[in-house]
């Protein structure tokens, strides 16, 4: 059995940010992914238009300037494509393929006791041991396929936005349909409908979405943020999440309706997820909040001929509560005449069918259905691997009424367990490669702290886990985050605890990260060699 420092379970852009600093505290480390190549979410996500909805220039790592600056961004948001090569490039440049084995999914990790040591056993038959397991297994990297009647009995395509095909899949001439309006669908519809015969969305929730207002990323500006990339990174860290949604103090009921209007045009206008930063009570005041639905609502029936196509695509919740879409001509979609909207909220999918599917009311004939229809997101990576800790507790029993962390980054009774961006931190809520930078410099200074101090072991006290699960709690009941079903609470899988998972708040967070590392890992249990 080989041993290492740590395994580390996946290989996105935690596994690789993470492998590269454990690599710096010159440990060894490997690091298992299921994939046949490097980039998690950006390899698996290969759908038509799959490309981030946060800049390029700030969805990239910082540990290195070099990096930051010889890298060049072609696009204001970065395609698939475009951030694969990227992550590609880092595991190239800073040589860490050789550490990195693909193809290999992880089945079990259990903590020996008597050793001290995370015994890790692969599907392939691996089987290693480690001081340190971190999972840096995704927040939405299992991908929810409903069970729908007859699911398997479909005789044409079926596909999953978060598990695509390597080759290019030809839509032309094909009934096609989409279940799912979230992010992942809104990319995808407008070029499939481009191509398709005929395409079917299947809504069973409308979505709010704002144009991307993408284009080919100037030079000029390029060279301006290379100049003080720092500075950009330092500005985008004090938002409220950990990007630069050049959020303001501004309250929306302070605000007359015409500085409103203006407002939510412009920011309509420079398009992109800062919509949200508009106002700094719109995810908390219902009154503030409906201005911005409303708003939104206007652009729905204003770009949508059909009244009442437009009415079936206008949401009705809170914008904002599920995850705002960031869009390239969504909307203006449904203006096509090869494409239908079906509302499955009002007529129900009751089976998939050898030829198509069948609603309540009426059957679709397809010979291709793509499920867009999202993921067991924060804790399902997690929940098929058998992870078992001290006592020989599983985690799937330990959070089986929802996860439970200290500042997401571990969870008692699991010692020299990390998670990055795990349940209870901002994950999600976030920029997710300054949250996965921020966790594995964390993770890799408490490990550095344990070699100095003669540290053996730690794990989050339960007192400091119970209190931190208390605190993600009230933070998200101040919130209008629980007032829909949405995946951060669990709510899209049937069965799942509905629990808020993420913790809102970027620069509270580090702060306070950084304030339990300034205090010798306050809230730790920490066991001597
Ligand atoms: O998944 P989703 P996603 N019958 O869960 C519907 C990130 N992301 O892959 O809302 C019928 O958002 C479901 O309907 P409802 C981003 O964080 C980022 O699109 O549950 N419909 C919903 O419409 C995002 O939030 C980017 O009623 C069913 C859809 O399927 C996250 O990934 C791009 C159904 C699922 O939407 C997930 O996005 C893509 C059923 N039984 C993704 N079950 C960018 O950076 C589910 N649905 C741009």
């Amino acid at each position: 059995m080989a041993d290492f420092d740590a395994v580390i379970v996946g290989g996105g852009f935690a596994g690789v940010c993470m492998l590269h600093r454990v690599r710096g505290l010159g440990l060894t480390a490997r690091v298992y992914e299921a994939g046949s190549g490097v980039g998690g979410t950006w390899f698996w996500n290969r759908y038509p238009g799959a490309r981030c909805d946060v800049e390029s220039m700030e969805y990239s790592y910082q540990f290195s300037d070099e990096l930051q600056q010889e890298w060049a961004w072609t696009e204001r948001y970065a395609s698939q494509p475009e951030i694969l090569a990227y992550i590609n490039h880092v595991v190239d440049r800073f040589a860490l393929r050789g550490d990195i084995q693909v193809n290999t999914r992880v089945k079990s990790a259990v903590f020996d006791e008597s050793a001290g040591r995370w015994r890790v056993e692969t599907a392939t038959g691996d089987r290693v041991s480690a001081k340190f397991c971190i999972m840096a297994t995704g927040c939405l990297s299992s991908a929810n396929i409903p069970k729908f009647k007859g699911r398997d009995s479909f005789g044409g395509l079926m596909l999953h936005t978060g598990n695509w095909p390597h080759e290019r899949v030809a839509f032309t001439g094909k009934r096609v349909g989409v279940i799912g309006t979230g992010s992942s669908a809104i990319q995808a519809i407008p070029l499939i409908a481009e191509e398709a015969a005929h395409l079917f969305v299947f809504q069973r929730t409308p979505t709010y979405s704002v144009p991307a207002s993408n284009h080919p990323l100037d030079p000029g500006v390029q060279r301006r943020v290379k100049a003080d990339y720092a500075g950009l990174r330092q500005t985008a860290s004090q938002m409220p999440f950990g990007f630069d949604t050049r959020s303001t103090e501004k309250l929306a009921m302070e605000a007359t309706e015409e500085e409103r209007r203006a407002e939510y045009e412009d920011r309509w206008e420079r398009g992109g997820l800062p919509f949200l930063g508009t106002y700094a009570d719109l995810l908390f005041s219902k009154e503030a909040n409906d201005t911005a639905a409303e708003f939104i609502r206007g652009k729905i029936r204003a770009i949508v001929r059909d009244p009442k196509v437009a009415e079936t695509l206008t949401p009705t919740m809170v914008v904002g509560c599920k995850r705002l879409c960031s869009d390239t001509g969504y909307y203006e979609t449904f203006n096509r005449p090869n494409v239908t909207l079906v509302d499955v909220s009002r007529s129900p999918i009751d089976e998939i069918t050898p030829h198509g599917l069948r609603t309540k009311d009426q059957a679709y004939e397809l010979d291709c259905i793509v499920f867009a229809t999202g993921f067991d997101a924060m804790t399902g990576a997690l929940m098929n691997i058998d992870i078992r800790g001290k006592g020989g507790i599983t985690l799937a029993r330990k959070w089986a009424e929802g996860p439970r962390t200290y500042l997401g980054v571990a969870t008692a009774g699991f010692p020299n367990l990390f998670i990055i961006t795990g349940p209870g931190s901002p994950s999600v809520l976030s920029n997710m490669v300054p949250s996965i930078e921020q966790h594995a410099n964390w993770i890799s200074r408490c490990i550095g702290y344990m070699d100095e101090q003669d540290v053996e072991r730690i794990e989050p006290t339960v007192d400091a886990e119970d209190a931190w699960v208390a605190h993600v709690n009230e933070v998200a009941d101040g919130t209008l985050y629980p007032t829909c079903n949405s995946w951060y609470l669990g709510s899209n899988i049937p069965g799942k605890p509905r629990v808020f998972m993420p913790y809102l708040g970027f620069p509270v967070y580090v702060q306070k990260c950084e304030e339990v590392a300034a205090k010798g890992y306050e809230g730790f249990a920490l066991m001597p060699r």
